[in-house]
Formats: C-alpha cells, structure tokens, sequence
C-alpha cells in the first residue's frame, strides 16, 4: 500500500498483485489509442449538423430529385452554430456535407448538383468553407460527413465509375479547405438507378483520408478510428471496451448476428483500439422539421445522455440541425446553453480534493477531510496504456463495514456514477477484476448544486 495526499487527479498507479498477471505471450501486447484518438477522446463532445435540401422539403431522406433552387437559407451563420457549441463545451462540429440526396453543400466541381446551383449568396456560397472558417475562429475543430449513398449522382450503381466519383469528392474536401478532424462514414446502400447495387471501395476510401489528413479519426460502423455505438439512442453499452476485434463488422453497414453487441460492447481481447461513438438527435429526427420545434431534449435529458455517452466511455456526438434561416433554432441553442452550464456547475468542485488517498492492488481509499454529500462519482483510466478494468464497485464507510452505493463493469476513458446523494467521509473504488494492473487516474465526487 501507498499513501499519499491526493489532489483528485493524480493516482499512482495500483501496484500490480498475481491476479491482473497476464500469460506472457500477451503482455504489453494490449491495444493503446493513436495521438488522434487519445485527443478525441478528450474532446468528449462533438456538434452533429445535418443540413441541406432536407432541411427545406420537411424530409429525412431526399430522392435526389430536390430543385437546388430551394436551399436558400438567407440568414446562414456557421459563427453562430461555432459560439453555441463553444460556449456548451462542445469541441468538434461535423457537418453533413452531403447527405443521402446527393446535393452538395460546397461548390464540387464533380456536379452541379450544388449550392452553386441555387439562389443561396447568389451561387457563390460554400457552407463547407464557412463551417471551417467559424470552427478556427473559434478555436473548434471540423469534421464532415459524406454520404456514400448518393441518390442523384448518375454513376452510382456504377461500382468503378462511383467511386471514382465518391473519391474524388472526399479529396475536393479533404484539400480545401485545411484541417479535418473527423471524418464521418455510414454504410447506407441503397440501390442505384436499374436496382443496380453499389460496391463501396472502403480500403481505398480509407487511404484517401490518410493521406490527405493524417491527423483525422473517421467514423463508421467499421471504424476504422472510432465505431459506431450500435444505436442512435446516445447508449453506450455495459460493459463499453474501447477494443474491438476488427473480423465483428468487417465493413460499415453491415448487418447480421451479433454485430450490434459487437458495436455496443467491443471485446476485451480485441486487437485494435476502436472506442464507440454514440450519435443521436436533439431533436426527434436528424434534419431540421419546424414541428419538432417543441420535441427539443430537456436539459436533464442532455445530461442523461452524457453519463449514457462520456460517462459510459464513448464520445457523445449530438445532432442539432441549423434550421431554413441557416441557424440552430432559439430553443435548441438555449438548451445547449443550459447544458453546458449545468456540466459546468456539477463539475466544478471536486470534493475528493485534498484527501488523503491509499492505493492498491484492489482499487482505491479516499479518507476525506470531512464528512462530504455527493450524488455523482468520476472514475477514468490513463487509457494512454489501454484499458483493463472488468468490474468495479464504489463503497462508502458505514460504521465498522462498508456499503455499495454503485457497481459497474468497465471504465476505460470516463466512468460516471449518479447515486443517491450520501454524505461519507471514507469513500473506496473496488477493482473486482481487471485485464492488468489498472492505472486509475482519476476518482472523483461531485454534487449537484
Ligand atoms: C444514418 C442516415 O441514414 C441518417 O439519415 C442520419 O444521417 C444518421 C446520422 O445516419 O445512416
């Protein structure tokens, strides 16, 4: 046993006993996060825009036929979408710079099926350049989503001749306009003109994003960076590992037995590190609907979906749709404010701060200096040497034994535990079984003001 004073983010690492040994055919062989990875892990929160010809037919999916001369959306502000999402907390911005429909949010030179074919800054606009220039003014990071599904796009269906196509716009926008930080696939397939069905070029596609932007993790169900969450509900599953076994979901969009557990729970012994990404709407649907205007998410909700989401060790990607003005709707940029605000004060003072901390194989003891009442526990793992915890449990001193106030299974990045509030002045984390010697970096209590 250690004993130190504790200053709520810094644990040395449990000392290694024979039960977390592992056969040394396996050692230092466990899955690690790239720099990229680690970095998005850390941003915790990114902002889902879904935006286009959508947003003015009232529809989720567009069927390609959408007249450009619709999108006109004469208020558009991406600074206003940027101070949102800033001012909540948000990190990244990932725009749909084309979605299902195939309309074209930048000035592709591939089609005319494009802002510059509408009225909208009179044919000269590009949504993609003012997106980036509002996230570096700001200071946020860009992401985009291009859709493989393209309904309008003549060659689809035409495997060879579409990806051709759909190569070429990835490197249109990934040489641009500087730096993309996320890049967002999804496996949508649908038949091509004649029932014709498009073989997407995903080993390719994948280079693509590499070579042009080193720094950027892409998004699918696939990976290979970051996987999909395997719902859009924002619930990240239990247990959460960051590893995967990459033969799960061979490809993104596909579907079959066991994927979604694969997605919702990785694997323990999966060989590449691939943590969950949980997408979901502030809204009901993806794409702006002016009757939806009173379905937005209640503060509380948001903060649900962050302990669902970051709190169970995934990234939480929240939609919130830039409505026909070309701007996030009062309702939803207050409720963005609200919850960040309301993450704000919940963590604002650690209340383990300054106790006294013993660490050891089994977990953690925190000897408080006083009697203190929290209702929500912090737990992170230095996942920079990857993640081992299984199962865990938090434990207040009552008298002469000590209670269970929360269990779970893993912690990876970010564990957080709402419980019943309960003032205690001895709080221990319990390792009850890990892959390797844990590395807790953090074991924090809060209150909710
Ligand atoms: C899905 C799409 O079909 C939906 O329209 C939406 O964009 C969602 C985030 O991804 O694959």
């Amino acid at each position: 046993m250690k004993r130190r004073t504790f200053l709520g983010s810094t644990i040395p690492p449990l000392i290694a006993l024979s039960r977390y040994s592992r056969p040394a055919r396996f050692r230092h062989a466990r899955p690690v996060p790239s720099r990229s990875q680690l970095n998005w892990h850390r941003d915790e929160l990114a902002l889902f825009l879904h935006f286009g010809v959508n947003t003015f037919t009232d529809r989720e999916w567009g069927d390609g036929k959408e007249d450009p001369a619709i999108f006109n959306p004469a208020g558009l502000d991406a600074r206003q979408w940027a101070c949102t999402a800033k001012v909540a907390g948000f990190k990244t911005l990932i725009l749909t710079a084309k979605h299902h429909d195939g309309f074209c949010l930048w000035p592709s030179k591939l089609t005319t099926h494009s802002v510059v074919s509408s009225p909208w800054r009179e044919g000269k606009g590009d949504v993609v350049r003012e997106l980036v220039d509002a996230c570096q003014a700001e200071g946020l990071k860009a992401g985009l989503y291009l859709s493989p599904w393209d309904r309008h796009e003549p060659s689809y269906g035409d495997s060879p001749r579409y990806n051709d196509h759909y190569i070429g716009q990835l490197t249109e926008l990934l040489t641009w306009y500087g730096p993309i930080r996320e890049v967002w696939f999804d496996g949508a397939n649908g038949e091509g003109p004649n029932g014709k069905r498009q073989v997407y070029d995903w080993e390719r596609i994948h280079r693509t994003v590499r070579q042009r932007q080193p720094e950027a993790v892409m998004f699918s169900d696939a990976g290979p960076d970051i996987r999909w969450i395997g719902n859009e509900r924002g619930i990240a599953g239990d247990p959460n590992w960051c590893t995967m076994d990459p033969a799960a979901v061979p490809y993104a969009g596909a579907d079959g037995p066991g994927i979604i557990e694969a997605l919702q729970h990785g694997d323990p012994n999966g060989t590449v590190w691939r943590p969950g990404e949980a997408d979901v709407s502030i809204r009901p649907g993806w794409f702006y609907h002016p009757a939806e205007d009173s379905q937005v998410r209640s503060t509380e909700n948001l903060l649900a979906l962050y302990r669902s989401s970051v709190g169970s060790n995934a990234g939480l990607l929240l939609n919130v749709p830039p409505n026909r003005d070309g701007l996030l709707s009062a309702a939803d940029a207050s409720r963005l404010d609200e919850f960040g605000s309301a993450l704000r004060d919940l963590f604002v003072r650690d209340l383990a701060a300054g106790a006294r901390a013993t660490t050891g194989a089994g977990g953690v003891e925190l000897i408080l200096r006083n009697p203190q009442s929290f209702d929500h526990v912090v737990i992170q793992e230095d996942i920079v040497q990857g993640q081992t915890v299984a199962l865990h449990s938090v434990e207040v001193r009552e008298g002469a034994g000590w209670k269970t106030i929360a269990e779970g299974t893993t912690v990876g990045y970010k564990r957080v535990h709402r419980v019943p509030a309960v003032t205690a002045s001895q709080v221990r984390l319990v390792i009850r079984s890990a892959l390797a010697p844990p590395r807790i970096s953090r074991f924090s209590l809060y209150l909710t003001p």
